[in-house]
């Protein structure tokens, strides 16, 4: 079980380093000054990104969570309100960034492992009154993170959109992971995308990709969200050498996510066989498996310590809680590894 210095590491999919075919990609890429619209790599990348989730437009940006906080800056003005669930990433793992950029009210709705009922959200809607705020977005995540890979059907983000459009309420889903969702439902991107007026995905999590998410919708959209992205710093130059690694990983990184998925179940199983794990195997749906931890004398962040003795790295959420992701630089082999690890740490 000699693995040298190398760790297995489960604490995200954040941590996949980019392919040799991403490496050369990016040494050969043609750029230009993208703040003036001049590089014809980036240009590529977001011609690629909006026909694959089939809308008019796409925008390269850093990170996840800038492409997030745009979208809220473009879909809602100062003092109007955002409907989201209270584990997402954009309310809990931004940094305050709705009230701090855009300073809007969040309405924090409680869902179901992430997923929220369409009934609450149409009672959170305000109705038009002078006295309260505008409720201007919901944000969906899917999948969820915190609720553990969870998705949204396609059938209820259409009832989520339409009651949202029925009350001129706009929807941005937060699909950081959308391709792990439309493999492991086996439908294409765009039955979940042509559900949210705007989308942002990821290129640096599960696509390894080593910088970069996009922001989709329609050109009316980009255009207002390309000035915000400037506004927060995030006019990038010659960023066609990052958006060279992203063209790879839209090409050939998603018809692999299913491995990641079954190497999730393989773990997500042997761990329901370990005494003083509690998992819900209905959860696992893609890379994310979050189990907890009560065992009489073995708490989470013992165990999370004693893996990374064993040079095995998790992410502890919370108390009892630990959260593992498969990707690429994981194997079968290596989650076979952790289950004895773990068989070992906890029977000692
Ligand atoms: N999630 C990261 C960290 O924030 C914890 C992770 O390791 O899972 N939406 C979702 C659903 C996300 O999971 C993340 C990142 C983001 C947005 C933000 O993306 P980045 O990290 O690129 O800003």
């Amino acid at each position: 079980m000699d693995r040298g210095e190398r760790f297995i590491d489960l604490r995200s999919d954040t941590v996949t380093t980019p392919t040799e075919a991403m490496r050369e990609a990016m040494r050969d890429a043609v750029v230009g000054d993208d703040v003036y619209g001049e590089d014809p790599t980036v240009k590529h990348l977001e011609a690629l990104a909006a026909e694959r989730l089939d809308k008019e437009a796409a925008l390269f940006v850093p990170s996840g969570t800038m492409g997030n906080q745009v979208a809220l800056l473009v879909h809602a003005a100062r003092g109007e309100e955002v409907i989201l669930e209270e584990n997402c990433h954009i309310y809990s793992f931004e940094v305050g960034g709705p009230a701090f950029l855009a300073g809007i009210l969040t309405r924090t709705l409680r869902g179901t492992h992430g997923i929220l009922d369409p009934l609450e959200i149409r009672k959170a809607i305000r109705p038009e009154s002078l006295h309260t705020a505008r409720t201007a977005l919901i944000c969906l995540e899917s999948p969820t993170n915190r609720g553990g890979g969870t998705i949204y059907p396609p059938t209820l983000l259409q009832e989520i959109f339409e009651l949202a459009h029925g009350a001129g309420v706009a929807v941005h889903l937060d699909g950081a992971r959308i391709f792990n969702a439309a493999i492991a439902m086996e439908v294409p991107a765009p039955a979940f995308a042509r559900w949210a007026d705007s989308v942002m995905f990821c290129l640096s999590k599960s696509l390894a990709a080593p910088v970069g998410s996009l922001l989709v919708g329609r050109h009316t959209f980009i255009d207002r969200a390309r000035r915000f992205r400037k506004l927060l710093g995030g006019g990038m130059r010659q960023a066609g050498v990052i958006a060279a690694a992203g063209i790879v990983a839209l090409e050939t990184m998603v018809h692999r996510l299913g491995e990641d998925h079954d190497n999730a179940r393989l773990l997500a199983e042997g761990l329901s066989g370990i005494e003083g794990i509690e998992i819900d195997l209905k959860r696992v749906q893609t890379n994310i498996v979050i189990f907890a931890v009560r065992h009489p004398t073995i708490t989470a962040s013992t165990l999370s310590r004693r893996l990374r003795e064993e040079r095995v790295l998790v992410h502890q959420i919370s108390a009892e809680s630990i959260r593992c992701l498969t990707h690429k630089d994981v194997s079968r082999r290596d989650v076979e590894q952790v289950l004895t690890i773990m068989r070992q740490i906890i029977t000692a």
